[in-house]
């Protein structure tokens, strides 16, 4: 087992994720809740496989993070990914209040973008890439409906790479948020900060970078001088794999009805519309959601490989 001192002791390291340590190769974190509340089963497994895969192939070491009997593992193996999938909404959904309870619990834990930064940042590991992150809900001003995510990327120092974020969100909201903590919105390749399933919103990123080179001399200056905190990278969905504007927006529109209609609340909301856009779409939306993970997994681990 590892002897680094920055690594808290109560973690659960892959043997993979030891080695990777003691070897300083370049890490990639990847959440969980993806897999057990983001898409079906067995697409979850299957896509999950492949990002770590992806991972691999672009020069990183992935570790998927998730709490399972009782332990905060860094880094499963394929029969871990597999059960973990299987369980599905069975899992429980984490961000950072959860943590203590569902380990606890001993109960399969399936981390979100928070609570994945959370772990991720105890393991040292600095990169993390994922689909969307959550934000501010439209209609927040009634709901208070605003994802934990934002306020982890304002206090935990871990740069997330992202297709941006779901119209399900209010992004224009989002990016206020974002700003008031501090926390930097860097386009990857683009000046506009995309909307996960395409690659315009009509808004703006803070800085454009074209390199992960680049991306990566920013997260050093910025942890070196001891501002604390997230980065949030925003890597649009290749034009190949973008849904018509149009088309999707639509589709949100009824699913946020839906929601509305049903009394959805809580950390049931996320969900619930990510399954249901699936559902009107026919699947159609989830090739995109599959290829734009694979595009962040992509980007991190080049930008892992620059830090
Ligand atoms: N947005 C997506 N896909 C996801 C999620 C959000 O496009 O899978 C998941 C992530 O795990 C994210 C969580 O951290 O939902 C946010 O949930 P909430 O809005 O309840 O904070
Ligand atoms: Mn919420």
């Amino acid at each position: 087992m590892t002897k680094d001192q920055s690594i808290k002791p109560f973690l659960s390291l892959s043997e993979d994720i030891a080695a990777a340590k003691r070897n300083n190769q370049p890490i990639v974190a990847l959440e969980s809740t993806i897999i057990t509340h983001g898409m079906p089963y067995p697409k979850n497994v299957e896509t999950a496989l492949k990002v770590e895969a992806t991972v691999r192939e672009n020069g990183a070491v992935p570790a998927t993070i998730a709490l399972m009997n009782g332990q905060i593992k860094v880094g499963l193996n394929h029969a871990e990914i597999e059960e973990l999938g299987a369980a599905g909404l069975a899992a429980i959904k984490v961000s950072r209040r959860d943590i203590p309870f569902v380990l606890l619990q001993k109960k399969y834990g399936a981390t979100t973008v928070a609570a994945t930064m959370i772990v991720a940042n105890w393991a040292d590991i600095h990169i993390f890439a994922t689909g969307g992150i959550g934000g501010v809900h439209r209609n927040a001003e009634v709901s208070m409906d605003i994802s934990a995510d934002l306020q982890e990327l304002a206090n935990t120092s871990v740069a997330v790479v992202s297709a941006g974020a779901k119209s399900i969100l209010d992004l224009r909201l989002t990016l206020e948020y974002l700003e008031t903590f501090g926390i930097p919105v860097i386009g990857y390749q683009t000046e506009e900060f995309p909307a996960f399933y395409t690659r315009e919103s009509g808004l703006k990123v803070d800085y454009r970078m074209d390199s992960p080179k680049e991306i990566a001399a920013v997260l050093n200056q910025k942890w070196q001088l001891g501002l604390q905190g997230g980065v949030l990278i925003a890597n649009p969905v290749p034009e190949v794999h973008a849904c018509s504007k149009h088309y999707i927006d639509s589709v949100i529109e009824k699913a946020l009805q839906e929601a509305d209609e049903q009394g959805i609340k809580g950390k049931q909301v996320t969900p619930f519309l990510l399954s249901r856009i699936e559902q009107l779409t026919k699947g159609e939306s989830l090739v995109s959601n599959i290829e734009l993970v694979l595009n962040n997994a992509r980007l991190a681990a080049r930008i892992a490989r620059e830090l």
